[in-house]
């Protein structure tokens, strides 16, 4: 399998996140790639290259235009107010909710962080636009590497920041350019008639849900935390099933806190077959193992051996698959986990 690394995820480091109501370290680090990599070295999957230039044209389909220039210039915006912000990250405070309006774009840069995101869970950094670039750029050329003539029938993304809640227009739980979509929408553009996507990280992948929602062509599963105790909270419940066109091409599989191997297994078995029953051409995979027993964030239970049986039972689609890595923040398993998956998925 050929294997993308961000070659600047390192430029995105966020110092503090609002948690439980105090500001804490951030659990989304640096630190998680660079494990997956060195397990990569002790275990090497296939050849590890870096992406070209990002695709903007790609990425304006993907997200809005305005959000994507405010996401460009934010971080410059903030220091041109006072050059003591270089000292903080940037966090949202103030949101327009029910009755707000959304279609005026703010001068005031407090009102733009607040309509382009949804928690203060997720600080914007001084690299975050060119680490977040870099990542979509490791997610479309995956995508591309698996859909040529003489494609690899699996390719996987390093994405740091992660991208699965990432909507349209919004930013959040730790996701600014939805890596996932920017993939499944690339094998589109390369000719793949349906896509799927298939997303086995703990938390729901709203953003994915939510930018392929009215869309017939591409199939959107999650397996995830239920909303109603587990971040993200606002989507994610079993009824919302796709709208319009695109109506019967989304699957929910919320699971209670506290679900075990066997529980999660079968809904994998579950959506696989939703899966095949949708006749993809190829399969995204947004690919988080804060499903494990230790993730200091996150309350499903498994444990590093079934990771195997996870990429195994992914193997069995039988499809070219784009692996995008989400989360994960038991920091010294990730790498162990991640690779797990892959080893067993083979190709
Ligand atoms: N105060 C991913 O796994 N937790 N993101 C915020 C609310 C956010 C997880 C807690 C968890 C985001 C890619
Ligand atoms: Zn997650």
């Amino acid at each position: 399998m050929l294997i993308f690394h961000n070659p600047l995820h390192h430029l995105h480091a966020g110092r503090h996140e609002m948690f439980r109501g105090r500001l804490v370290a951030c659990h989304e680090t640096p630190a998680r790639l660079d494990h997956v990599l060195a397990e990569l070295r002790r275990r090497p999957m296939g050849e590890l290259r870096e992406p070209g230039a990002a695709d903007q044209a790609l990425i304006r389909r993907v997200h809005s235009p305005r959000y994507v220039d405010f996401l460009a210039s934010a971080w410059d915006e903030w220091i041109a107010l006072d050059p003591i912000n270089a000292e903080q990250d940037v966090l949202p405070s103030v949101w327009p909710v029910r009755g707000f309006r959304h279609d005026v774009t703010p001068a005031s840069f407090a009102a733009r962080v607040g309509l382009f995101s949804f928690d203060s869970g997720t600080p914007l950094t001084a690299g975050t636009w060119r680490a977040a670039l870099a990542g979509a750029a490791c997610a479309a050329d995956a995508a591309r590497a698996v859909a040529s003539h003489a494609g690899a029938r699996a390719a996987v993304a390093l994405t740091r920041p992660p991208g699965h809640h990432a909507g349209p227009d919004f930013f959040g739980g730790y996701c600014f350019l939805n890596n996932a979509a920017l993939a499944a929408q690339a094998l589109r553009d390369a000719g793949a008639s349906r896509v799927a996507v298939l997303d086995i990280d703990y938390h729901h992948g709203n953003g994915t849900q939510t930018i392929f929602y009215e869309r017939a062509d591409v199939f959107t599963a999650s397996i995830h935390g239920d909303p109603q105790t587990e971040y993200p909270f606002f989507l994610g419940h079993a009824d919302e099933r796709g709208h319009g066109a695109g109506e019967g091409s989304n699957l929910n599989l919320p699971l209670q806190a506290g679900t075990d191997f066997a529980t999660w297994r079968d809904a994998l078995r579950h959506a696989l077959a939703a899966v095949s029953r949708f006749r993809a051409d190829a399969l995204v995979v947004p690919l988080g193992v804060d499903t494990f027993e230790g993730d200091p964030i996150s309350r499903f239970s498994l444990r590093s051996a079934d990771y195997f049986e996870v990429g195994r039972l992914i193997a069995g689609a039988r499809l070219p698959t784009v692996f995008t890595l989400e989360g994960g923040y038991a920091v010294a398993e990730v790498g162990v986990n991640v690779v797990n998956v892959l080893e067993a998925f083979g190709g």
